[in-house]
C-alpha cells in the first residue's frame, strides 16, 4: 500500500519532490482500504440511519405528502432558446433583440435565489437534476435560469458534500437551450473576501467554459472599481455581462438623499461605459417600492438605452406590484420564483406573475398550466427540506427599516439562534438598521451585509447601544470583519466610512481607499495547485483547482467526505439527509448506465462493542454494514 500510495503521488509522478518527500508527505502512511463507491455509499447510508446526518440534528423533520412526480415532458427534443440566439447573435447583438421583444422575458430563480433565501441554500443537485429535462422541454421560453453563484458555491461543498462543478456541467448537460445565470459577486468572486485578480479572471472564464452563460456581477458596496476585473473577464468569454446596481434606500426619502436617482443614473452610466450588455437592478432586501421601480426603469432604460433586468424579493409582500410597474416602465427582463418555492424572503410568485401580465401586449408566452406542473413537484421536494424552513409566515414591512437581503435573512436567524438570541430577533433587527447607520449608510449585500450582521449581533449580544459603539471613552472590541472593512478591505463605499467611527475601529491602523485586489499580488497558481494535491493526497482537475481557490479548507474537507463516503450527491434527498428504513428499496444512479438498487432489509440492534450491523441488499446481493453507534 505504500509503494501504491509512492507512485500515485502526484509530487512522485511530476518529479517535484525533495529528499524530504517522505517526512513532508505523511498522507503517503494512510493505508485506506479500497472501496467501491457502492460500498462507501452503502456505508454513509448505514450511519445516517443509525447516527443520523449531522446536517440535520436538532431540526424539523419533513411533514409526509406527496413524493415529487416529475412532469410528463412534452417535447422530444430540447426546442431552441435564448441560448441559441446568443451562440446566433453575440451579446451584443442579444441585447439589442431583448431591446426588440414586446413579451416581458422572464428568468426563473428556483435553482438559486430561491432556496438561498427560503432553504439556507441547501437544494441538492439531485432534484434539480431530476426536473432538468422538463424545464429544457417544457419551458424552452424562459429567458434564464438563474442556478449558480451567489451562496450556492460555498454551501453545496461545505454542507451538501457535492461538487458545484459537476452540478453545473450535469445541468448544462440536460438544458442545452436556455441561458444558465449566475450571480458573481465582482472581486469577491463567490466568497466573502477579495481574491487575486487573476484568481477572479480565471474563476469566470472556467465558470463560462462549464456552461454559465450570462453574469450578473455587483459589488458589495456599488463601488464600479471593485467590479472591472470581472467584468473585463466576462466581456473576454463572449458571454453575456449583467452588471447590477445595487439598490438601498428609498430614492423618495429625503434622509436618505444618498441613494437618489442621480446616485443610480451615475453608477448605471458607469456600468454601461465599462461595456455592460444588460444593465441589472438588485433590488437583493425587495426594498424596490412599485413607485420607485417605474421611476428607477424608466430613466435608467432612458438614459442608457440599455435592457433592463429587474430582480427583487418579497420579503415586504410587494415586490409584485414593483415588478408590474417595473413591467409598466418597460423593463426588459424580470426574475420570479417558481410559485411553491415563490414569497417571503424568495422572489415574487412566477406563475401569478404570467397570470397578470396575460392576454396583455406584454405577456410572457409561459403557459400557467406548465408552470403549475413544475411548481407541484417543487412543492413536494421542498417538504423534503423542512429542516432548513424558517419560521416566517408572513410579509414584513419590517425590512424597510433593516434592509436585510433575503439571502441573508435566514442566514442571520440561525446565526442568532447559535447565539441565544433568537428571541430578541426584532431587536437584532433593530441593530442591524443601527449599524448601518453607524457605517454612513452602506449597501448591504453580501459580503458587506455578513460584516452589518456580524456587528448587529455582536451589539445585541452584548447590550451595546449605538451611542456606546461611537463613544470615543468607551472601549469596544469590534468583530474582526468590521475591523476588514473601516480598513477598506471590501472596497469604498459611496462617500467614505465615517471617520470618527473608522478610526475608533482601526486603533491607529491607515485605511486603505484604494481597490482591494490592487494591493494583492496574482496567485501562483502552479504551487497552489501543488499544495492542493499535496492536501489530498491525489492530482486534481481543473474544476477542483477553482474551488481551492475559493474554499481552500472547504474544498479539502470536500474532497476526504467524498473519499470517505463517496458519491453522495447521487443519493435521494430523503436517503442523504435521513438514512433508509427497513424494506425501502431506492435506485440510484451512480453514472449513466449503472444503476445501484439498494434495499435495507433490517437494522441491527447496538452489540457489546457499540456497534449497529446494518442489513442490504446490493443489486440482490446481501451486504451488511457495520457502524458504530453514536446516536
Ligand atoms: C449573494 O451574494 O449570495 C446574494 O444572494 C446577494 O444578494
Ligand atoms: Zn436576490
Amino acid at each position: 500500500a505504500f509503494v501504491e500510495n509512492l507512485i500515485n503521488h502526484p509530487r512522485f509522478r511530476d518529479a517535484s519532490y525533495t529528499t524530504r518527500f517522505i517526512d513532508e508527505t505523511p498522507e503517503l502512511f494512510r493505508f485506506e482500504k479500497r472501496r467501491d463507491r457502492a460500498t462507501k455509499l452503502l456505508s454513509f447510508i448505514a450511519d445516517v440511519t443509525v447516527n443520523g446526518n449531522p446536517e440535520v440534528k436538532g431540526r424539523a423533520l419533513p411533514t409526509p405528502g406527496p413524493v415529487p412526480r416529475v412532469p410528463m415532458v412534452l417535447n422530444q427534443e430540447p426546442p431552441a432558446g435564448t441560448r441559441q440566439r446568443l451562440d446566433a447573435l453575440g451579446p451584443k447583438g442579444f441585447a439589442d433583440w431583448m431591446l426588440a421583444q414586446k413579451p416581458v422575458l422572464v428568468t426563473d430563480t428556483t435553482w438559486r435565489d430561491a432556496h438561498q433565501s427560503l432553504l439556507a441554500t441547501r437544494l441538492r443537485s439531485f432534484d434539480m437534476l431530476q426536473v432538468a429535462d422538463v424545464y429544457a422541454r417544457n419551458l424552452p421560453q424562459l429567458f434564464s435560469l438563474e442556478c449558480w453563484g451567489g451562496a450556492t458555491f460555498d454551501v453545496a461543498l461545505r454542507f451538501l458534500h457535492e461538487c458545484p462543478w459537476e452540478r453545473l456541467r450535469q445541468m448544462r448537460a440536460r438544458v442545452p437551450n436556455v441561458l444558465f445565470q449566475m450571480l458573481l459577486r465582482g472581486a469577491n468572486g463567490v466568497g466573502y473576501t477579495v481574491y487575486p485578480d487573476n484568481v477572479v479572471k480565471g474563476f469566470v472564464h472556467a465558470a463560462a467554459e462549464a456552461g454559465v452563460d450570462l453574469f450578473r456581477v455587483f459589488d458589495s458596496l456599488n463601488w464600479v472599481e471593485n467590479m472591472r476585473v470581472s467584468m473585463d473577464a466576462v466581456l473576454e468569454t463572449g458571454r453575456l455581462l449583467e452588471a447590477t446596481v445595487c439598490y438601498t434606500g428609498d430614492i423618495h426619502d429625503p434622509d436618505r438623499a444618498k441613494y437618489d436617482l442621480k446616485y443610480y443614473v451615475g453608477m448605471a452610466k458607469e456600468l454601461q461605459k465599462a461595456g455592460t450588455h444588460i444593465l441589472g437592478i438588485k433590488d437583493m432586501a425587495g426594498l424596490v417600492k412599485p413607485r420607485a421601480a417605474f421611476e428607477l426603469v424608466r430613466i435608467l432604460k432612458e438614459e442608457t438605452g440599455l435592457p433592463v433586468h429587474f430582480h427583487t424579493h418579497d420579503t415586504s409582500g410587494l415586490s409584485a406590484a414593483s415588478v408590474l410597474e417595473a413591467v409598466r416602465a418597460g423593463v426588459d427582463a424580470v426574475d420570479a420564483a417558481m410559485d411553491s418555492l415563490s414569497g417571503l424572503t424568495s422572489q415574487p410568485c412566477l406563475g401569478s406573475l404570467v397570470e397578470a401580465l396575460r392576454f396583455s401586449e406584454r405577456e410572457t408566452g409561459l403557459d400557467p398550466a406548465v408552470l403549475r406542473q413544475v411548481s407541484d413537484y417543487w412543492e413536494a421536494v421542498r417538504r423534503q427540506y423542512a429542516a432548513f424552513e424558517s419560521d416566517l409566515r408572513a410579509g414584513a414591512s419590517e425590512v424597510y427599516l433593516h434592509e436585510m437581503p433575503g439571502g441573508q435573512f435566514t442566514n442571520l436567524k440561525e446565526q442568532a439562534r447559535a447565539l441565544g438570541l433568537e428571541s430578541r430577533w426584532h431587536e437584532v433587527a433593530r441593530a442591524y438598521a443601527e449599524v448601518n447607520r453607524l457605517f454612513g449608510d452602506i449597501v448591504k449585500v453580501t459580503p458587506s451585509s455578513k460584516v452589518v450582521g456580524d456587528m448587529a449581533l455582536y451589539m445585541v449580544g452584548a447590550g451595546l447601544t449605538p451611542e456606546d459603539v461611537a463613544d470615543p471613552a468607551r472601549d469596544i472590541s469590534f468583530p474582526e470583519s468590521v475591523v476588514q472593512l473601516m480598513r477598506g478591505d471590501l472596497g469604498q463605499p459611496p462617500g467614505g466610512f465615517p471617520p470618527a467611527l473608522q478610526a475608533k475601529v482601526l486603533r491607529g491602523q491607515t485605511p486603505f481607499t484604494g481597490r482591494p485586489g490592487e494591493g494583492v499580488p496574482p496567485a501562483d497558481l502552479d504551487a497552489l495547485k501543488a499544495e492542493a494535491e499535496g492536501k489530498v493526497g491525489h492530482a486534481i482537475g481543473a474544476d477542483d483547482l477553482q474551488s481551492y481557490l475559493m474554499y481552500p479548507k472547504v474544498f479539502v474537507d470536500y474532497v476526504r467526505h467524498h473519499e470517505e463516503n463517496g458519491p453522495v450527491s447521487v443519493l435521494p434527498t430523503p436517503v442523504f439527509f435521513y438514512g433508509m428504513k427497513p424494506r425501502q428499496e431506492v435506485s440510484v444512479d451512480l453514472e449513466p448506465g449503472k444503476t445501484l438498487i439498494i434495499r435495507c432489509q433490517a437494522i441491527g440492534d447496538v452489540d457489546e462493542e457499540g456497534m449497529v450491523k446494518v442489513f442490504f441488499e446490493l443489486n440482490g446481493q446481501p451486504r451488511v454494514i457495520r457502524v458504530p453507534d453514536r446516536s
